[in-house]
């Protein structure tokens, strides 16, 4: 999952920066998952909305977007500014808080901690690098390369890279880059790559074999360069292309997970890590209304007492929007 989401451009772009800062200020420093979601939506609808929002009334009849969300618009567009955000901004604690969790490895809960010790810059954090954890270490080592945004032209290598070399392998290999570039996003804040492998199914024995196979690989090619967790179908890590003999510079560093998905779970999880996160949220809602139960393994026909059912089979993403009724979307229309 990465850290820093694109900016949002659009006609309102004044609004949604300000409801993205106002998101990420409730999930960082007071860990309100709910209004982190609110701000998001709201961001998300205006970010779509084809017209210069001119009052918060006009912003209300969006879906999303509520009176207290609408009465901060009205604010920002009669005065250019927003006093909670400027009060945010100048607060010494939530500007701490919000800094700190850009670094990978430190969320909510370790920020508030770095903080209450005196931690606030990364400074304070290179002096107690002995005091963080291997996750956070390797978060400040690479601070700013984890700060930049992918170019798409760099995911399509990396995404030739890794396809090819996971043939290498195993030949049998099924793999995916999902997230926001399946979505054709221009940049992406990290690569999340899904396997699979027809000797793998819900049904049978793990098989950690088959993630640690590929890890080592792209390892001893050198395209894997560290390492922040491994467990038996989940990799987080860092990459980084080769640079080539035209190339001016070396390329960044860059976040990666991979995931070993059994055969039979693929499509969900290949619809869930390709999102966004608010079409997700849509999609299992809309899911829900028409009696099933979606999540990234299985999607699930609800009883009538709301007891879900065996999973149903799927063989394609096509599947399960055919399941709910829904009509199929293409990667690039799922922003919401
Ligand atoms: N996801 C989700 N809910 C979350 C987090 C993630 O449904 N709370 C899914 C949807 C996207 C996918 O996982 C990958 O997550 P990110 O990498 O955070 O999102 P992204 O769309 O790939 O955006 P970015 O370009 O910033 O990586
Ligand atoms: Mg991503």
């Amino acid at each position: 999952m990465s850290k820093r989401k694109a900016p949002q451009e659009s006609l309102n772009e004044g609004i949604t920066d300000f409801l993205v800062e106002l998101a990420n200020y409730e999930r960082n420093v007071n860990r309100a998952i709910h209004k982190y979601n609110a701000y998001r939506k709201a961001a998300s609808v205006i970010a779509k909305y084809p017209n210069k929002i001119k009052s918060g009334t006009e912003a209300k009849k969006l879906d999303g977007v509520g009176a207290k969300i609408a009465e901060k618009i009205d604010e920002f567009l009669t005065t250019g500014k927003l006093r909670k955000l400027e009060k945010i901004r100048n607060d010494d604690t939530s500007s701490s808080i919000n800094f700190l969790t850009r670094v990978t490895g430190i969320g909510p809960a370790a920020a508030r901690k770095f903080y209450d010790e005196g931690i606030k810059t990364l400074e304070d954090l290179k002096k107690i690098e002995h005091k963080l954890n291997h996750h956070q270490q390797i978060g400040l080592k690479y601070f700013e390369e984890f700060e930049k945004r992918i170019p798409r032209s760099e995911m399509r290598q990396m995404e030739e890279l890794i396809l090819e070399e996971l043939e290498h392998v195993g030949p049998e290999y099924i793999g995916t880059i999902c997230g926001s570039y399946r979505r054709g996003a221009e940049s992406s804040g990290d690569i999340d790559i899904l396997l699979t492998h027809p000797d793998f199914t819900s049904h049978s024995e793990k098989q950690p074999r088959l993630l640690h196979a590929v890890v080592e690989h792209l390892e001893s090619i050198g395209f894997i360069t560290d390492t922040l967790s491994k467990g038996d179908t989940k990799f987080m890590g860092v990459c980084q292309l080769k640079r080539g003999e035209e190339d001016e510079k070396d390329y960044d560093h860059r976040r990666i997970d991979i995931r070993l998905i059994p055969k039979d779970q693929y499509y969900c999880g290949v619809l869930y890590f390709t999102g966004s996160d608010i079409f997700n949220k849509n999609m299992r809602t809309h899911a829900l209304e028409k009696g099933f139960t979606l999540n990234e393994y299985t999607i699930r026909p609800l009883g009538v007492t709301g007891m879900a059912g065996e999973p149903l089979q799927v063989d394609s993403e096509k599947d399960i929007f055919d399941y709910i009724h829904m009509k199929y979307r293409e990667p690039k229309d799922r922003s919401e």
